[in-house]
């Protein structure tokens, strides 16, 4: 195929990270990386990924820049996979430079893999030359990074794990009672400086689905929770939707904790951001804790609640920062030279 895209063309795309209040963890069997279940995710506007990707016919081999500094072997190698699934379906053989950055730590369990796939997989396929729906685009963004797939839609987003490659999406959920999105806040406690975790996500939920005795409750747990929040979001239920997300959350980590050896990226200030957030709802305030394959907590308020929570939770010790994330947009190109006509 002749190549659909001038070659230097440069895209800039930015995407939102996303916080799961039905979690994804483990995959199905089949390669495509296919998720085991469906989950449903908040888009978060106070971390976002910005990602450049030039395809430059001087290039030999696929460069990645990540947060100013040149990425790590195994990191370049997952994005070269990832941009050959991209050249493979544009046509375009060309290398590319991928210049990324996140305005929050990298790698340490707020979610850079999901608005970093999101915006690589808009940077990537517009710059060779595809315009791909919001569908396709989340389906390619999956093969990425499951939690890449939701990033792609604002706001809260059901992904279905579907039954083979093309139905296994994100797309924005359905039914939201009006004006909850604007209500809702998400706190983000930082535990421990935002340091790279101990177990990246994708070894440890395999390592989960093939060790851990909690790991079957955890599958049939999530379909029941899934329909649980639906309702509850339909309804603008925040009460039913915070404690099923924390609820869902500390299953998630029951089930790695109880893998062999243990999956555990708890630190003492986790469980004192916990033991707070309790507290918090004891005195009447908006506030359910949910967390990722980290140990930072990230706790569902409203703009009412969001700022006395916020004050609540530096004055944890081991809280490194905090901040307060409104509701995200769906992932946006900011920048684009160079680009042929789509075809
Ligand atoms: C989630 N997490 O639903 C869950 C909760 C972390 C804890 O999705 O292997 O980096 O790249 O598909 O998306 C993190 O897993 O895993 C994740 P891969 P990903 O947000």
């Amino acid at each position: 195929m002749v190549p659909a895209a001038p070659v230097t063309a440069s895209v800039t795309a930015r995407a939102c990270a996303n916080i799961a209040l039905v979690k994804y963890w483990g995959k199905r069997e089949g390669g495509l990386n296919l998720p085991a279940t469906g989950s449903l995710s908040l888009t978060l506007d106070a971390l976002t990924t910005q990602t450049t990707v030039t395809f430059d016919e001087t290039l030999k081999v696929d460069e990645l820049e990540l947060d100013g500094q040149p990425a790590r072997p195994e990191a370049v190698s997952r994005i070269t996979g990832f941009l050959d699934l991209v050249r493979s379906i544009s046509g375009m053989p060309i290398r590319a430079r991928v210049v990324s950055k996140n305005d929050f730590p990298t790698a340490s369990g707020l979610a850079s893999s999901a608005s970093g796939f999101a915006a690589l997989a808009l940077a990537a396929t517009r710059a060779a030359g595809l315009v791909l729906d919001p569908r396709a685009l989340s389906i390619l963004a999956r093969r990425g990074s499951g939690s890449a797939a939701r990033s792609v839609f604002g706001g809260f987003v059901r992904m279905h794990a579907g039954v083979k490659n093309e139905d296994a999406f994100a797309e924005p959920v359905a039914r939201v009672a009006p004006g909850l999105v604007d209500q809702v806040r998400m706190v983000v406690a930082v535990v421990g400086g935002g340091v790279p975790k101990t177990y990246g996500s994708r070894s440890a939920m395999e390592h989960t689905a093939a060790t851990s005795p909690m790991y079957r409750a955890w599958l049939d747990l999530v379909p029941r929770d899934l329909e649980l929040v639906e309702a509850a979001l339909a309804a603008g239920d925040l009460e039913a939707i915070g404690t099923l997300a924390e609820a869902n959350a500390l299953a998630m980590h029951a089930s790695a904790i109880a893998a062999r050896p243990a999956i555990l990226y708890w630190r003492p200030a986790t469980l004192a951001v916990l033991a707070e957030v309790r507290g918090l709802r004891a005195t009447g305030q908006a506030a359910w804790a949910t967390m990722d394959a980290g140990p930072h907590v990230k706790v569902l308020t409203t703009i009412a609640d969001a700022e006395l929570v916020s004050r609540a939770l530096v004055d944890v010790p081991g809280v490194t920062t905090v901040r307060i994330s409104g509701p995200g947009g769906p992932a946006t190109i900011v920048d684009a030279a160079n680009l042929a006509a789509p075809p």
